[in-house]
């Protein structure tokens, strides 16, 4: 599988790299991995993302700045990253393009010529890691920073039940290869921008419990990310800070947005997330899933997914 897909990336001509919308690090980080070794073996590719605001916070990343939301002309090869469809992708190709699937999701529907998929990985990079391993392909600084930075992020600095010795043995040899922690740590986690501590009060603010405290709901609008100025990627992670309550097992996070809902959900203690993500269309992973609820407002779409984990009768709720 590993060399099949290197064998096809060596006959191509021209490689189209596609990550998913809302893009995370891990998907970023992955496509950045694969274009900067690319890069230098002379092997030609664009890398796509159909956002036009991408995470900044990334943006020490080598070829961060290639990064566009145009297809090219030409392609005759897609690498999909940290995608569990092409639907994430968010744009329609040509079904003629051979699809080598780089992912890590439980929910991905192999929906490549070659899928090296492996959900048992915290993070896609883990499984793209393996790809330069398993090839014994040279790994550069730049590389390998991309990677550790998909590792770290993507396992929330090692503390997902995914991660396990096999992430922390990667982490060691990519900072054997030149990656810097501190380096990464102060480009990833300390840079915020002011208009982020303008915006966070008015989402705590919206902090509700529900179901004797296990499940904590959160929301932002769009009016006050203007107001602010800060973006919704800059807010994200407050998901993950109020699923930090001790007695909060799941922890949702609403965006009312031109006529629908987007849905982020965590959870801690072994729930389970995801069978509520998918039965509103969405996917994810056991404890990170989300979904979109065609709703008017936020409320309906609280209510709808509130009444769903009443009837699911999660343990522990
Ligand atoms: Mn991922």
């Amino acid at each position: 599988m590993y060399s099949k897909a290197l064998d096809l990336i060596n006959k191509s001509r021209y490689i189209l790299i596609v990550t998913h919308i809302n893009p995370d690090a891990d998907t970023l980080s992955c496509a950045l991995a694969l274009s900067n070794y690319f890069k230098e073996n002379k092997i030609k590719h664009a890398v796509f993302n159909k956002m036009k605001a991408l995470p900044s916070n990334l943006d020490f990343l080598g070829n961060y700045q290639k990064i566009t939301d145009q297809i090219p002309k030409f392609y005759d090869l897609i690498i999909s990253v940290d995608c569990a469809n092409l639907k994430r992708v968010g744009i329609e190709f040509d079904s003629n393009i051979k699809i080598i699937n780089i992912d890590h999701h439980q929910s991905n529907n192999n929906f490549g010529i070659i899928n090296i998929v492996d959900e048992t990985k915290a993070s896609s990079a883990e499984v793209l890691y393996e790809f330069f391993k398993q090839n014994n392909l040279q790994i550069s600084q730049q590389t390998a920073q991309c990677l550790y930075v998909g590792i770290y992020d993507d396992s929330l600095a090692f503390t997902t039940p995914r991660c396990d010795s096999g992430s922390f043995e990667k982490a060691n040899h990519l900072v054997s290869l030149g990656v810097s922690p501190s380096f990464i740590a102060n480009k990833l986690l300390r840079r915020d921008s002011l208009a982020k501590y303008r915006l966070m009060p008015l989402i705590l603010n919206t902090l509700e419990l529900h179901f004797e405290g296990k499940v904590a709901t959160i929301y932002v609008k769009d009016e006050w990310l203007k107001q602010s100025g800060a973006l919704y990627t800059e807010c994200e992670e407050l998901v993950n800070m109020v699923l930090r309550i001790g007695i909060v097992n799941i922890a949702i996070f609403f965006r009312y947005s031109n006529g629908s809902t987007r849905v982020s959900m965590r959870s801690k203690n072994n729930i389970d997330v995801s069978p509520i993500a998918s039965h509103f269309n969405g996917g994810g992973h056991k404890m990170a899933a989300g979904c979109t609820c065609n709703t008017q407002c936020i409320d309906e779409a609280k209510k709808m997914i509130l009444s769903y984990i009443e009837e699911l009768n999660i343990y522990g709720i």
